[in-house]
């Protein structure tokens, strides 16, 4: 069994030469991108067994994303190339996504990856994974692709464990249901990642982990992301602790705070994290522990320019999760 199956759109990228407005900058370098391509990478670079499920163009493009996300040791052997449809790229500025100057130039309307739909994806090697990674940016793309996350967020007797990173993505949406849809699907995840201003800018939450955590109060595990600040995990206790229904019994919050770097880019930051909480619940590692190797993947992705930066080896990850308090406050 595959530790983590991630299903998801990954474009080529272009990176500026550098700072400055779209309009401005003379030059792109090539990168790849595609949030949940990316946790499968980080995934496979800190030694899981992962598979990325897609779809790309049958171009230069699409054979340069399955060449380089296979290259990270993650499973393409499901991804499908359609003769019909390119593959998606994108461009954007430097530095922070949050930033108001930040541009983001997204040429993927139509590509192969939006027209995946419950018919034209495997389902069973979607559902074959201990973990199945999702993101809201899938939902954006079509109603296929909407249809396709609905399906395999609902029950059924192979469905693994659900994580759903919202990533909420305004500039995707071509009507105004995405924050409902949003809402909903992360209602049916197992494991929720989100923003504390994709919160507050989807749903308009506001407040801090709390009121967020009362705003989906179903998944066992919601995980509040709050920047440079940190990340608060609602975790239920495992069965056999305290009686009660699903939605009911209660989660205790854990706080974690990040690590301080220099930062660099911001992009591909959200979904290390997400690989590293992952990776460490794979592991069984305590709820503490799962931020702190969120925070450490997170933490290599935002000192580089591109979405992926190598991360810190399992051991060495390891060794600085453990480290006290002091080292981390
Ligand atoms: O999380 C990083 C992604 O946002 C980036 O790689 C591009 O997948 C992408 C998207 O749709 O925004």
């Amino acid at each position: 069994v595959v530790d983590v199956v991630a299903l998801g759109e990954s474009m080529v990228t272009f990176l500026p030469s550098r700072p400055g407005r779209l309009a401005d900058v003379p030059s792109f370098e090539r990168g790849i991108g595609g949030a949940e391509s990316n946790v499968a990478c980080v995934l496979a670079a800190a030694g899981h067994t992962t598979r990325w499920i897609s779809r790309v163009g049958a171009d230069g493009f699409g054979d340069h994303l399955v060449e380089t996300i296979g290259g990270y040791g993650v499973d393409v052997s499901r991804v499908r190339r359609d003769p019909d449809r390119p593959t998606g790229v994108y461009f954007r500025t430097a530095g922070d996504r949050s930033s108001d100057a930040h541009e983001v130039a997204y040429y993927r309307a139509g590509s192969a990856a939006s027209a995946m739909s419950p018919d034209g994806v495997d389902l069973d090697a979607a559902r074959a994974g201990r973990v199945l990674h999702l993101s809201g940016i899938t939902a954006a793309l079509s109603a296929g692709c909407l249809d396709l996350l609905r399906k395999l967020t609902a029950p059924h007797p192979a469905r693994p464990l659900v994580s759903f990173d919202v990533n909420h993505r305004p500039g995707l949406w071509r009507d105004t249901h995405g924050p409902e849809v949003l809402l909903e699907l992360a209602r049916r995840a197992d494991v929720v990642f989100v923003g504390e201003d994709e919160a507050e800018e989807a749903w308009g939450v506001t407040g801090g982990p709390s009121p967020i955590r009362e705003a989906l109060p179903e998944p066992d595990t919601l995980v509040v992301k709050q920047g440079a600040h940190g990340a608060t995990a609602f975790c239920r206790p495992p069965a056999g602790g305290t009686a009660g229904g699903r939605a009911t019994t209660p989660r205790p919050a854990t706080t974690a705070p990040a690590l301080q770097v220099d930062v660099v880019a911001t992009t591909g930051a959200g979904d290390a994290f997400a690989a590293g909480f992952l990776s460490a619940t794979l592991r069984g590692l305590p709820v503490r522990d799962r931020l702190r190797h969120g925070h450490l993947m997170a933490a290599a992705a935002l000192t580089t320019p591109g979405d992926l930066a190598p991360p810190p080896t399992r051991a060495h990850a390891d060794r600085l999760a453990a480290l006290d308090d002091t080292a981390w406050g």
